[in-house]
C-alpha cells in the first residue's frame, strides 16, 4: 500500500522574499507550513542572479521588509543600493532571526501540484522525497525567475563557457584577460558590461534593443541619513505604500505634465533628477507614461545624455534608443555608456547585423565572426508566468494552469485563478507586482493571503475560489488600465513579447495605492468575488 503524502496546511512554494515571509506569516497563525525551494539557499532572485554587478535599482532603506520593527533597525545597509551579496546577507540573516530554515525543503523543484477534488487538497509533487500534500498551496515562485536562453544555432558547439545573468555560478567566474561577448542589454546587461569590461580583455557587446538607462549615482549610504529614516520608519514606508510603485516618496513625482514646463523649467527638472540618480527621473512629470509627447521629452533628453558621454558619435546614435522611454522598464546604471569609450569594447547592433549563429569559437553576424571565450546571456526571463508554466499545475477537471492561460494569465486581483481553489500567486499577473517595489507588493500580499486564510479558518470555510466573472472583470479592468497608459507600445517583457509565441497581454497592473484599496475593500466585503466553500 502507497502511504498517503504527508499533510501540511499550506506548502510554499519558493524561499525569496515572498516565500520566507509567507512561512513567517503562516507559522504565526500555528498552520503546519512547509516551504519547497529549488536553490541550496534562501534569497530567490537574490541567490541566483550573482552576476557582475547586480544591485538593487530600489534604494537599501526601501528595499527591506517592514514588518518586523526590531529587524528594520537593527539591519544596517552600507551602500545607497546594495549589491547582490549584500541582499543575499540580509535574506539569510532574516532567515536565521525567524528560524525559518527549518521549514524549508532545499534544494527540491517542485515538479506538479494537482487538485484532488475529493479531498479538498493540493497534492504537490517535487523531484526529490516524498510528495505532500496541503490545503493552501502558495506560489511564492517570483516574477522573474525562469531564464531564457535565446534557441541561437549552433550554441551547443561552443568550445569556451557559457552564462546566464539568471543563473550565474555560484563560485564566481574569472573573465581575466578573456575575450567575452554579452547579449542582451537589459538591466541585467547593463549592470554587469561595466564590471565585465574591468576584467575582459575585449568585451562584444550584442545589442537587439537599446535601453534607456539612468545612472544610480550609488555611494556609501549616509548613516545619518539611515538614522533619520530610522527614526520614523513607519512614516517612510506609508509614504512609499501611497506612491503608485510603492517607492521614491522621498522624491515625489512633480504634479504637472511634461509640456506645461516652459523649456528651461522641464530642462531643469530633468537634470536634477538625472543628477539624483535612480527611477525617480520618471516621476520628472505626471504624465510621462501617459503622453507621447511627454514623453519624447525625456527620451531626447537621455539620448542627448548618451550623445555626451559617448565619444563615437555612431556608436552613441546606435545606443539611442527609439521607443517610449519607461515602456521597457528603465534601466539604472553605474557606468554604462562610458564603457563604450574603452578601446577593448565594442558595440555589435543586432538590427543593422543579425546574429547568424554561434560557433565553436565565437558568434557570426551576418557582418562577419567575433571570436571569443566565453558567451554571456543577459537576455532576460519568460516573466511573470514562465515559473508557473514549468510546474505541472492542474485545478478542478484535471485543467492545467498553462492552459487556461494559453491566450495569457487570467487571475482574479494577481492572487487567485479561477478553476485552481485553495491555489494563491504571490504577486502575479493582474497585479502591480512588477511595477513597484517588490517587497511593498510581496507583503502585502502574504499579509491579504494570512488574513485570508484566517478568516475561512474562522468562519468554518475549507475552500475559496476565485469567480469566473469576477475573474473576467479583473482581467478587463487590468487590460483597460494598461490601455490607458503607453506601456503596451514597445517590445517588453510585461507584454510577455520576449519570449517567442507568448500571447502578448500586459500582465502587470500600474498603480498600488488603488491596487491595494481594491484588495482591502474585497476583503472587507468577505472575500467579494471569490466563492468559499
Ligand atoms: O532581462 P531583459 P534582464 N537575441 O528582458 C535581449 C529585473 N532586474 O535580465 O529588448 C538578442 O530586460 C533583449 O533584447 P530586446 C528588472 O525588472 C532587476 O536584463 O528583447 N538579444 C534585452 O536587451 C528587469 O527589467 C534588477 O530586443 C536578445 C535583453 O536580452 C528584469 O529583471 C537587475 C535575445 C534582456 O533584457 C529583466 O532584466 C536586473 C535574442 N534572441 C534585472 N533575447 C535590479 O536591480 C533577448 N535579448 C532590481
Amino acid at each position: 500500500m502507497t502511504e498517503s503524502p504527508r499533510p501540511f496546511d499550506m506548502v510554499i512554494v519558493g524561499a525569496g522574499f515572498a516565500g520566507m515571509y509567507m512561512l513567517h506569516r503562516a507559522r504565526g497563525m500555528g498552520l503546519d507550513a512547509l516551504v519547497i525551494e529549488a536553490g541550496t539557499g534562501v534569497g530567490g532572485t537574490w541567490f541566483w542572479n550573482r552576476y557582475p554587478g547586480a544591485r538593487c535599482d530600489v534604494e537599501s532603506m526601501e528595499y527591506s521588509y517592514s514588518f518586523d520593527d526590531d529587524l528594520q533597525q537593527e539591519w544596517e545597509w552600507s551602500e545607497r543600493y546594495a549589491g547582490q551579496p549584500e541582499i543575499l546577507r540580509y535574506a539569510e540573516h532574516v532567515a536565521d532571526r525567524f528560524d525559518l530554515r527549518s521549514g524549508i525543503r532545499f534544494d527540491t523543484r517542485v515538479t506538479a501540484a494537482h487538485w484532488d477534488e475529493g479531498a479538498g487538497r493540493w497534492t504537490v509533487r517535487a523531484d526529490a522525497g516524498d510528495a505532500v500534500s496541503a490545503q493552501h498551496l502558495v506560489m511564492a515562485t517570483g516574477c522573474l525567475s525562469a531564464a531564457m536562453t535565446p534557441a541561437i544555432p549552433g550554441a551547443e558547439r561552443f568550445a569556451g563557457d557559457t552564462f546566464h545573468t539568471g543563473r550565474w555560478p555560484h563560485e564566481g567566474v574569472d573573465l581575466t584577460g578573456r575575450r567575452v561577448g554579452v547579449i542582451g542589454t537589459g538591466s541585467s546587461g547593463i549592470q554587469s558590461i561595466p564590471v565585465i569590461a574591468e576584467e575582459a580583455s575585449e568585451l562584444v557587446v550584442f545589442q537587439r534593443t537599446p535601453a534607456y538607462t539612468v545612472p544610480a549615482r550609488n555611494g556609501p549610504l549616509d548613516p545619518a541619513e539611515a538614522e533619520a529614516i530610522k527614526a520614523d520608519y513607519g512614516k517612510l514606508r506609508a509614504a512609499d505604500r501611497l506612491m503608485p510603485t510603492a517607492f521614491g516618496s522621498r522624491v515625489p513625482r512633480r504634479d504637472e505634465g511634461a509640456l506645461q514646463a516652459d523649456d528651461d523649467d522641464r530642462l531643469a527638472e530633468y537634470e536634477a533628477r538625472w543628477d539624483r540618480g535612480g527611477f525617480t527621473f520618471l516621476g520628472s512629470f505626471n504624465d510621462l507614461l501617459l503622453d507621447p509627447a511627454a514623453n519624447e521629452t525625456a527620451a531626447e533628453f537621455v539620448r542627448g545624455k548618451i550623445r555626451g558621454v559617448v565619444q563615437d558619435p555612431e556608436v552613441a546614435e546606435r545606443l539611442a534608443p527609439s521607443q517610449v522611454i519607461g515602456c521597457k522598464r528603465l534601466c539604472i546604471d553605474t557606468g554604462y555608456y562610458e564603457t563604450f569609450n574603452r578601446p577593448h569594447v565594442s558595440l555589435v547592433d543586432l538590427r543593422e547585423t543579425p546574429i547568424e549563429g554561434i560557433t565553436p569559437t565565437g558568434i557570426g553576424t551576418t557582418a562577419g565572426h567575433h571570436d571569443l571565450d566565453a558567451i554571456v546571456f543577459a537576455t532576460g526571463f519568460d516573466a511573470m508566468t514562465g515559473a508557473l508554466a514549468r510546474i505541472d499545475i492542474r485545478g478542478r477537471d484535471g485543467v492545467a494552469l498553462r492552459d487556461a492561460w494559453a491566450a495569457g494569465p487570467h487571475t482574479y486581483l494577481g492572487l487567485g485563478v479561477s478553476g485552481f481553489p485553495n491555489l494563491f500567486t504571490i504577486t502575479g499577473p493582474g497585479s502591480p507586482s512588477v511595477l513597484t517595489n517588490m517587497i511593498v507588493s510581496i507583503e502585502h500580499h502574504v499579509d491579504w493571503i494570512s488574513d485570508c486564510v484566517a478568516h475561512l479558518r474562522a468562519h468554518g470555510h475549507r475552500t475559496i475560489e476565485a469567480t469566473f466573472d469576477a475573474q473576467e472583470e479583473w482581467v478587463d479592468f487590468v487590460n483597460s488600465v494598461a490601455g490607458l497608459t503607453l506601456f503596451p507600445t514597445c517590445n517588453s517583457w510585461y507584454l510577455g513579447a520576449n519570449v517567442p509565441g507568448k500571447t502578448r497581454v500586459f500582465m502587470p497592473l500600474p498603480g498600488f495605492p488603488t491596487y491595494a484599496e481594491t484588495c482591502a475593500q474585497v476583503a472587507a466585503d468577505g472575500y467579494r468575488g471569490f466563492a468559499l466553500g
